[in-house]
């Protein structure tokens, strides 16, 4: 079942007449640009791999080529596609929630970058992203050029020597500090969160839209599947985030307050 017209009606009213707002995406927005989800991208020729063996400090150190190779393949798949109608939806989302004068507040898990392609202005990214790098051992920051000509795989550090390594999140691991306070600050203080395509298992960044909730917000969820935080959403807008909000922010500018 789809969602109905009375969902986005609902959603659309909120939206519309919000003073705060919060987006908070996952690799569902990126799907119809063509970008596997993470769990589908361990699909086809990463298949043996569990997220474990590629996602992990641990799983890099055992196998460093075979993690290399495995995001040099997602970079290069991010490399030849664009952001999709969603990716701009939100766009337009803040624009209406900003031209009024209100806060509003991006907040991703993916690392694609697609979102700032389509105009977002400040992303918050929560796990970092695959364009940029750094050395395994010191956090070193590595930029492309340093070591675009090596031919080992993967590169080493110039200043220590460790293995370069895409500047993301892996379990086990920190995210960064300050761009975590700055989404909970945003999803203790707003109104509305919007929840685009994440399946709400990966903490702490599943976290935030429980505290928006906690804290008073309505919380609406676009997303084809239900997810782990589908029980908790006030409004549940199920479908492919690339139809799905271009149709809602349409229902939306008729209730501009
Ligand atoms: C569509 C669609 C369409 C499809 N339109 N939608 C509390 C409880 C239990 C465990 C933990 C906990 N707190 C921490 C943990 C451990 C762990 C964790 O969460 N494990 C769980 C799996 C159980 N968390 C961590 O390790 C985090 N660090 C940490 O906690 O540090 C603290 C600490 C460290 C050390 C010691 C002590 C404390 C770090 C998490 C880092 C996650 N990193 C990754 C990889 C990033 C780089 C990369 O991409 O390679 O981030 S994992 C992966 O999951 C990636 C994603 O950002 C993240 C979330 O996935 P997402 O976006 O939800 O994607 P999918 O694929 O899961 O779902 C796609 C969704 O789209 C689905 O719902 C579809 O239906 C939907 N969809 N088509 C809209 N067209």
């Amino acid at each position: 079942m789809t969602a109905t017209g009375n969902d986005i009606e609902r959603a659309a009213k909120m939206l519309g007449q919000s003073k705060s707002m919060t987006v908070f995406t996952g690799a569902g927005i990126s799907k119809e640009s063509g970008i596997p989800t993470f769990r589908d991208a361990q699909e086809g020729l990463w298949a043996n791999y569990s997220p474990e063996d590629l996602a992990t400090p641990q799983g890099f150190r055992k196998n460093p080529r075979t993690v290399w190779e495995w995001y040099d393949f997602r970079r290069n798949k991010v490399w030849t596609v664009k952001p999709n109608p969603g990716h701009y939806a939100i766009v337009d989302i803040e624009d209406r929630v900003t031209a009024a004068g209100y806060p509003f507040t991006l907040i991703t898990q993916n690392i694609d970058n697609l979102h700032q392609e389509a105009g977002s202005s400040r992303v918050l990214e929560l796990h970092g992203n695959i364009f940029r790098y750094k050395c395994l051992d010191s956090n070193h920051p590595a930029p492309f050029d340093d070591f675009k000509d090596s031919t080992d795989v993967p590169p080493r550090c110039k200043r220590c020597n460790s293995y370069i390594r895409p500047d993301v999140v892996w379990f086990g691991e920190m995210l960064p500090e300050p761009i975590l306070t700055a989404a909970f600050e945003a999803a203790g203080e707003t109104e509305v969160m919007l929840v685009v395509g994440t399946s709400g298992i990966v903490h702490p960044a599943a976290s935030i839209p429980i505290l928006a909730h906690r804290n008073g917000a309505c919380v609406i969820e676009v997303n084809p599947e239900e997810s782990a935080l589908t029980p908790m959403v006030d409004i549940f807008l199920k479908g492919p985030s690339g139809i799905m909000l271009p149709e809602l922010v349409r229902a939306m500018m008729a209730h501009i307050a």
